[in-house]
């Protein structure tokens, strides 16, 4: 007689959580409460995560794993490098946590285009699966500034109607992040187990349909966004006459002289605006 062979229990796939947002915006922080060790957060303003990380977290009933990822528009890696980096992880994706510090009360700069990028990842279908998760409470807690603590949060309601606000009509949800109780973090992995079936990102969907990194829409953001500051530069050289050698001011520096020559090759000629309307934007 033989023995019966005994199934082994399935495997079941930890489900995949891509933490995303600007430079120091406490995504190593996010992740670092979550799986209770210090993943390597950031010290002293300057940016730390070089690529994608990925840790696993049990939270309730359900396995995850938590992408950490660069913030674009960093000096040290080109935003296309870390968007090809990204890629790597798109498959299994079930929700974003998007962070955001609530001390940056105005969109510039990097901020801006952080979420313009990551909007254009996310696309339209993907919106009920994001998180926008505010960050540095505790910051003003500890100053027990009550008053202030009210401002901010005025201040961040009007971010969610106005630059959050599009992701916010689709379905997005908003949570405030505390790095010293882990349950800020459960409660936000617990939305992406309610909620049944991802929809594909639109990335992955871009890219499925064979499309180049830079003829998808985060990559038309990217070129587009390149384009803009050289033009500023250019504007900015003219109004200073000489470009600014006499005055001993440097114009670009040598690595934006050489991106400069890599997307002459890149742009072509006004393929990305055609693509911008391609892609709705
Ligand atoms: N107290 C407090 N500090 C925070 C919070 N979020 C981020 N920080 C601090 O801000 C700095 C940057 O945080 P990180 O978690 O490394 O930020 P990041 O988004 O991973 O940054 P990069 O890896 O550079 O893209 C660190 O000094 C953190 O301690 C928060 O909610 N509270
Ligand atoms: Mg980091």
């Amino acid at each position: 007689m033989t023995s019966p062979v005994l199934a082994r229990p399935k495997e079941i796939a930890a489900q995949r959580v891509l933490v995303v947002g600007p430079t120091g915006a406490g995504k190593s922080s996010f992740i670092s409460a979550a799986v209770g060790r210090d993943i390597g957060i950031g010290h002293g303003g300057e940016s730390c995560t070089e690529s994608c990380g990925r840790y696993r977290v049990r939270a309730g009933d359900a396995d995850f794993e938590l992408i950490d990822t660069p913030g674009f528009d960093d000096q040290s890696r080109d935003d296309f490098s870390i968007l090809e980096n990204i890629k790597e992880y798109l498959d299994g994706v079930v929700g974003i946590v998007y962070c955001h510090r609530i001390t940056d009360t105005r969109m510039i700069g990097n901020v801006r285009l952080n979420l313009d990028i990551i909007k254009a990842v996310v696309g339209r279908a993907f919106c009920s699966r994001v998180v926008i998760c505010s960050t540095m409470w505790d910051t003003l807690s500890t100053q027990a500034i009550t008053a202030k603590q009210g401002q901010f949060r005025e201040r961040m309601e009007g971010l969610l109607d106005s630059v959050f606000g599009s992701m916010m009509e689709r379905g997005a949800h908003y949570k405030e992040f505390r790095p010293s109780d882990k349950d800020t973090c459960t409660n936000i992995l617990d939305i992406f187990t309610s909620q049944r079936c991802a929809p594909r990102l639109a990335l992955a969907e871009q890219l499925s349909e064979k499309f180049h990194m830079r003829e998808t829409k985060p990559g038309v953001v990217i070129l587009d966004e390149r384009k803009k500051r050289d033009k500023d530069r250019k504007a900015q050289a003219q109004g200073l006459g000489d470009g600014g050698s006499s005055l001993g001011l440097q114009v670009s520096s040598p690595r934006e002289r050489t991106m400069r020559g890599k997307r002459r090759h890149a742009d072509g000629s006004k393929k990305s605006t055609a693509l911008l309307s391609h892609w709705g934007l």
